[in-house]
């Protein structure tokens, strides 16, 4: 019999260290506690220390895609675009780090495989051998942090290089000369497609389905922009709570429906001139009313077509899903790029008038759409197994030695996000059932660290060792969750918010819909009512 490697002990073991466990580390800190983090990488920053592909850069303007905790941070830190790039964002994760002098409690290198509850302990294993015990256990991994790469025929054959834009390699690379191939049009594909094009001799981009993208219009931030912001960001902050996807934006100027023509084009030009995310909350019937939602989609559809020479490229670029049903992307010169004479782009929709999916992967290239391609370097912008991913690649054992790859099977059943039932002490930052990726991620992170640490100081207080979401509530708080998302517009294509980009995963909706003001209304009444629905022992 192997005997069971001998643990360090801590009072709280944090997984990841991007945003969420850098602020859980600090917080636990504060409270005392002995905290140790748990990082897969070798650096600080979660998703922005993974993904360094050419282009990464956030949707959110950086002044509000940043932490709020510390306004000295918010004084001192100076962004330097309206949309910062990945560098400038994990340089801010670095900066956070060494401000606050937590990398000493961060083990590096350090995968975790499994996390198991032994009645009073959570004790967790890395791949690499070592393990850890703490009482207190937080699972802090990202939900957009495990790169789905598909399982293309042939792909282990293929002579050249292969990088998933969620794993890029951190001394970059080089295409110059190179017939680049890049297989998806999310986020990632958009962002990155015209940077590959500046440098490879040809760029092939294989599509499966079009997405919706507004301009950035990126630029420069500059010194009195940021001092006006300072100037009041403490309102801004607070402006962030009362919106639904905790961004500061110019709100709905109306219902769409009860507009006139004249006017809703205006607005819609008014909102494509300002760039980004606002563009969607220019009325508030366009997640609503399926015929809002058109006009919206068709006005993006008739920019695409302006933009993009020819014809035929033009029509399989415009989406024809409903705008907003999936994240909606935010461009710098994407569709410029389709008129470069050395970038092509492939369909590969299936059956009717799509020419079919990829065939195999060969050593030389790729069959797709009943032709072969040539390719010297594949690029993967295919996405992630978002929400649940990060988690159950690890071997989760609840009480009893339940298995949280099995209670979710059919989809995913927690209570707020932040617990589930059958996993006493173990929190989840930003866990599907909150509103998460709907909204601007570091709002929304900051938001559930502080209540886990204020969890966690009250079963404490209490003279408890075991906090616990209740069965019932995970079930009301589950159910109404799915209430929420049946029959809205969100649940009606097949986005990664319902699991439908990865074969076999049950389709469940799995953010909060209803927005971060009824979601924190929500919150904070079952807090103030004495964490109703959990129970302490
Ligand atoms: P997304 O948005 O999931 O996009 C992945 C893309 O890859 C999408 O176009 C997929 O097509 C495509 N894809 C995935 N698998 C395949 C296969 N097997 N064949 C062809 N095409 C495929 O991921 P991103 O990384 O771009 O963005 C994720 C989020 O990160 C984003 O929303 C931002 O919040 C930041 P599909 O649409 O499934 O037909």
């Amino acid at each position: 019999m192997s005997e069971a490697i001998a643990a360090e002990q801590h009072d709280v073991l944090i997984v990841g260290a991007g945003f969420a466990g850098l602020r859980l580390l600090d917080l636990m800190r504060c409270q005392g506690r002995r905290a140790r983090v748990l990082e897969a990488g070798d650096g600080v920053g979660g998703t922005w220390y993974w993904n360094r592909y050419p282009g990464a850069r956030c949707d959110v303007e950086s002044m509000q895609y940043s932490y709020q905790f510390d306004p000295a941070l918010e004084a001192q830190w100076d962004w330097s675009e309206r949309y910062a790039a990945q560098p400038e964002i994990l340089a801010y994760a670095e900066a956070v780090a060494e401000r606050l002098d937590l990398t000493r409690d961060i083990r590096f290198g350090t995968r975790v495989r499994s996390a198991v509850w032994d009645g009073a302990l959570w004790r967790l294993e890395s791949e690499d051998g070592a393990a850890f015990e703490a009482p207190i256990c937080i699972m802090a991994t990202g939900c957009l942090s495990a790169p789905n790469v598909p399982d293309l025929p042939g792909l282990k054959d293929f002579s050249g290089p292969v990088h998933h834009t969620g794993h890029w390699p951190h001394e970059g690379v080089d295409f110059s000369g190179q017939r680049v191939g890049v297989i998806g049009t999310g986020s990632s594909g958009i962002q990155s497609i015209p940077r590959i094009a500046r440098q490879a001799a040809s760029l092939t981009v294989f599509q499966r389905t079009a997405n919706f993208a507004v301009p950035a219009w990126n630029r420069p931030l500059s010194e009195a922009e940021r001092a006006s912001v300072r100037a009041e960001y403490a309102a801004l902050r607070a402006r962030q709570k009362r919106s639904p996807n905790a961004i500061d934006r110019p709100g709905p100027v109306g219902s769409a429906a009860q507009t006139s023509a004249e006017a809703r084009q205006a607005e819609f030009e008014a909102r494509w001139e300002a760039g980004g995310l606002p563009f969607l909350s220019a009325f508030d019937d366009l997640l609503l009313d399926p015929q809002a939602n058109a006009w919206a989609a068709n006005f993006v559809r008739a920019r695409i077509r302006e933009i993009v020479q020819d014809p035929a490229t033009a029509e399989l670029l415009c989406p024809t899903d409903l705008i907003g049903c999936k994240r909606l992307c935010v461009e710098i010169g994407y569709f410029e790029t389709f008129n470069l004479p050395h970038v092509r782009l492939v369909d590969l929709r299936p059956g009717d008038g799509g020419r079919g999916g990829i065939e195999t992967v060969t050593p030389g290239g790729l069959r797709a759409a009943g032709e072969t391609f040539e390719l010297d370097a594949l690029v993967l912008a295919t996405g992630f197994d978002a929400m649940t991913g990060a988690l159950l690649r690890i071997d989760v054992r609840g009480e009893g030695g339940r298995s949280l790859r099995q209670d979710w099977a059919e989809g995913p059943a927690s209570y707020l996000g932040l617990m589930v039932a059958g996993y006493p002490n173990l929190f989840t930052v930003t866990g599907p059932q909150s509103p998460s990726v709907l909204t601007n991620m570091i709002v929304s992170i900051e938001q559930h660290c502080e209540w886990i640490a204020d969890a966690v100081a009250a079963l404490e207080a209490r003279g408890a060792s075991r906090m616990a979401a209740e069965d019932s509530a995970q079930a009301a708080w589950t159910e109404a969750n799915a209430a929420m998302a049946e029959g809205s517009m969100r649940e009606a294509c097949g986005s990664w918010y319902r699991g439908a980009n990865i074969p076999g995963k049950s389709a469940v909706y799995m953010p909060y819909v209803g927005g971060f003001p009824a979601y924190t209304e929500a919150l904070e009444g079952i807090t103030a009512r004495g964490y109703e629905g959990f129970s302490f022992a």
